[in-house]
């Protein structure tokens, strides 16, 4: 596999020994930020997670090979001319040796080929408003219900179909958990969402829950965690995706259109709280890996 996959040396040697790692993606830092921001964001995220006593392995394709661990340097690599890898596109990258930035299922396919079972980002990929023609659905939710691996977030992206996206995932027999909240977060929103399937109290608790569903054959869990400054955007969203169907902007172009739109009509707010909550789901994901590593 080495021609393929480059494990950094100290996610190798946390997991040869069982210590705690947690993957992070960079499709957010590519793409989900106005350059450079989301290097910044990308090593906050980091920072975060060994801060709760975990290794941090930033996950892309970079010089023909999938990177499992990159440095800070090579994270500056991931500029918005990165291809958007989902989990169809690490093999066809790695051999054309283009830069690829994974989403959370390239992120997660990843990781399961090298043994790690957590993952921190913003919000999870579903099923998009509308059911358009061609429908689009996330390959995140495909991923999750092969793979077993743990993601923290903040919910699904805020311009998806969030109560669509919540019954894919239990077709899919994903549990969707609620860190200390009885409804999944609306990425931006802590309110207003759908139910989850359990209510968590503490990390520990979800990795327990996620230890007994690996046991018994589960794969993907999501881990819902409301953002610490709710923003109420919900009618902003719908005026942007509005303007971006006028406009024909359809598929991959749709989430930077949105996600930049709502920054400067927010003068700002939006971009703010898609940082934090990234750094501090990044956090829960190795506070729960920690948990995970005494049970
Ligand atoms: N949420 C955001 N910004 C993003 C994403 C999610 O607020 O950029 C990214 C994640 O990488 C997620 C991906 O996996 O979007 C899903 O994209 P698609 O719908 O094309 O599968
Ligand atoms: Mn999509």
């Amino acid at each position: 596999m080495e021609h393929l996959i480059r494990v950094a040396e100290e996610v190798q040697a946390a997991l040869e020994e069982a210590r705690p790692v947690v993957a992070l993606e960079t499709t957010l830092v590519a793409h989900g930020f106005p350059a450079p921001a989301g290097i910044e964001v990308g090593l906050a995220a980091e920072a975060s997670v060994r801060a709760a006593g975990a290794v941090p392995a930033t996950i892309g394709v970079l010089d023909g090979r999938v990177v499992v661990g990159l440095t800070a340097a090579e994270l500056e690599r991931f500029t918005p001319d990165a291809r958007k890898l989902g989990p169809r596109d690490l093999a066809s990258c790695a051999v054309q040796g283009a830069v690829g930035a994974t989403t959370v299922g390239g992120t997660l396919a990843a990781a399961a080929a090298v043994g790690i079972r957590f993952m921190g980002t913003g919000g999870l990929g579903g099923v998009h408003r509308g059911f358009p023609t061609p429908p689009d659905v996330s390959a995140d939710l495909g991923v999750c219900a092969r793979v077993p691996a743990l993601v923290a977030s903040s919910g699904v992206k805020s311009l998806l179909d969030v109560p669509a996206t919540t019954e894919v995932l239990e077709t899919l027999g994903v549990p969707v958990l609620g860190y200390r909240v009885d409804t999944l977060p609306l990425f931006y929103a802590a309110e207003g969402g759908p139910p989850v399937s359990t209510r968590v109290e503490s990390a520990r608790e979800a990795a327990q829950i996620a230890d007994g569903h690996w046991r018994l054959g589960g794969n993907g869990i999501l881990v819902g965690r409301p953002p610490e400054e709710s923003l109420d955007v919900t009618e902003l969203i719908e005026q942007v995706l509005g303007e971006a169907d006028e406009r024909g902007i359809v598929g991959q172009d749709v989430t930077p259109f949105v996600l930049a739109a709502l920054h400067e009509r927010s003068g700002g707010e939006t971009r703010r709280v898609n940082r934090d909550l990234i750094v501090a789901n990044a956090g829960l994901a190795a506070e729960i890996a920690v948990a995970h590593a005494t049970l």
